[in-house]
């Protein structure tokens, strides 16, 4: 069946004729810096092309803070319209064919119609999200202080079953991972016993895990604080590598960029995890202070660069190519979308994952090697930053052409009148 386009084509090909002639020519220019450096611009598109990311189901609404929501106009009343708006996203970026659901934010009343739903839109579901860190209408027991820790066996059950729950309504979508972040954790000195909380936690999780699919990936994520201002239970990467190890092959560490203390090294954590085979994925986004959610790349491009820089040095690794299980980070994003588009929020994003993936592929590996081996940090670092320095817009601009996506997603999605349609529908 036809995938249904919420943009009208003629609008998005009316765009990118306006915008062809100036990209032609910016893309050319291009491929003759790159071929003085020895780099064919075909090969780079060809795998720019292939980038995929997952948009969050709950990125769709506008987002807030506990100061407040400012809600817009046109915003999607429900699960099937927040697939209509990653419909848009993906037709315009061509890179963002899944969604990642939240449970019960999201949860569908007929999964196998949410699955048909969105396989006209041209989209599949990516992880499904657990939520143990509110108290939903109804809950019998409170997850106040705590759920998959909680010392009380029968909140844990709760909690696992909720989890559970979440797996069978992925199954029936078509996912095949479970992301589990918790916010379990204590706000004061001596709340929680720091050991057996741990101990709960793992035990709880190993219940869990027994319920996945062989097919399937459980990704532990961690964050140091908020909710919880003293110890978050699982609150960095080695206390989710350490969960994973107890758990088995399926389970891995899931990598959001906002979840780490100011100025952590995220890209070495993300190294050492690839060391150990365990990095599962990542939530994408940016952030000046905490987790603050904000469009990936808005703050830090130079770290997202980095991040991508390892990734891709893995993914060019022979040894790395032969792990099993194989080595395929899941690429998400999670942000709130407080005061843009949420829309435009996430094609920007999209966006700017890509550029970082697409400059980490220009590297020049061998010389960067080279300089590491004869300890040369100037020339290391020239290595990096002359990928990075690199304008590949014209790449990006040409995976998405080749894709049948928009030259200039955010030019096409104004000219679209789209959100204007979306405040008269959903009015
Ligand atoms: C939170 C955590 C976690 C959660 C998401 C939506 O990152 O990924 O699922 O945002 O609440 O900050
Ligand atoms: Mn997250
Ligand atoms: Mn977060």
């Amino acid at each position: 069946m036809a995938k249904r386009k919420p943009i009208p084509e003629e609008i998005v090909e009316e765009a990118n004729e306006a915008a062809l002639d100036r990209h032609e020519k910016d893309y050319q220019a291009l491929a003759g810096i790159l071929e003085r450096r020895g780099t064919n611009i075909e090969k780079i598109v060809a795998e720019a092309m292939r980038l995929e990311v997952a948009v969050p189901s709950w990125g769709f609404a506008q987002g807030g803070t506990r100061f407040g929501r400012f809600p817009i106009p046109g915003e999607p009343r429900g699960v099937e319209e927040k697939l209509q708006d990653a419909a848009v996203v993906n037709q315009l970026t061509g890179m963002t064919p899944r969604v990642s659901l939240h449970i019960p934010w999201d949860k569908p009343d007929n999964p196998r119609a949410l699955k048909r739903a969105a396989s006209e839109l041209g989209l599949k579901f990516d992880a499904m999200n657990s939520n143990t860190f509110q108290d939903q209408p109804g809950q019998e027991l409170s997850y106040k202080f705590g759920s998959l820790c909680h010392t009380d066996p029968a909140v844990r059950r709760q909690a696992i079953e909720h989890n559970i729950e979440c797996i069978e309504i992925g199954r029936a979508l078509g996912s095949k991972g479970l992301t589990v972040w918790l916010a379990d954790g204590g706000s004061f000195p001596g709340q929680m016993h720091l050991r057996r909380a741990l101990d709960r936690t793992i035990d709880s999780l190993e219940n869990i895990y027994t319920a996945l699919p062989s097919d399937w990936r459980l990704f532990i994520e961690y964050k140091p604080f908020e909710p919880a201002f003293y110890s978050t239970v699982i609150q960095d990467w080695g206390t989710s590598w350490l969960a994973a190890q107890e758990l088995g092959p399926q389970a891995f560490c899931l990598v959001d960029l906002g979840h780490h203390l100011p100025n952590t090294n995220i890209e070495q954590v993300v190294a050492r995890l690839i060391a150990v085979n365990r990095l599962g994925g990542f939530h994408f986004n940016d952030s000046k202070y905490a987790d603050d959610d904000l469009s990936a790349g808005s703050i830090k491009p130079y770290q997202l660069f980095l991040v991508f820089n390892e990734l891709v040095d893995a993914q060019k690794d022979r040894v790395i190519r032969k792990r099993r299980p194989r080595f395929a980070p899941a690429y998400m994003i999670d942000q709130s979308h407080n005061l843009k588009d949420p829309i435009e929020d996430l094609i920007q994003s999209a966006t700017e994952i890509h550029r970082a993936f697409v400059k980490a592929l220009l590297v020049n590996r061998k010389a960067l090697e080279r300089h590491q081996e004869d300890n040369d940090p100037v020339m290391a670092e020239r290595t990096l930053k002359e990928a990075y320095e690199t304008d590949v817009s014209p790449i990006l601009a040409e995976a998405r052409r080749r894709k049948g996506a928009a030259l200039d997603p955010i030019a096409a999605y104004r000219s679209s009148g789209y959100r204007a349609r979306a405040a008269e529908e959903r009015a």
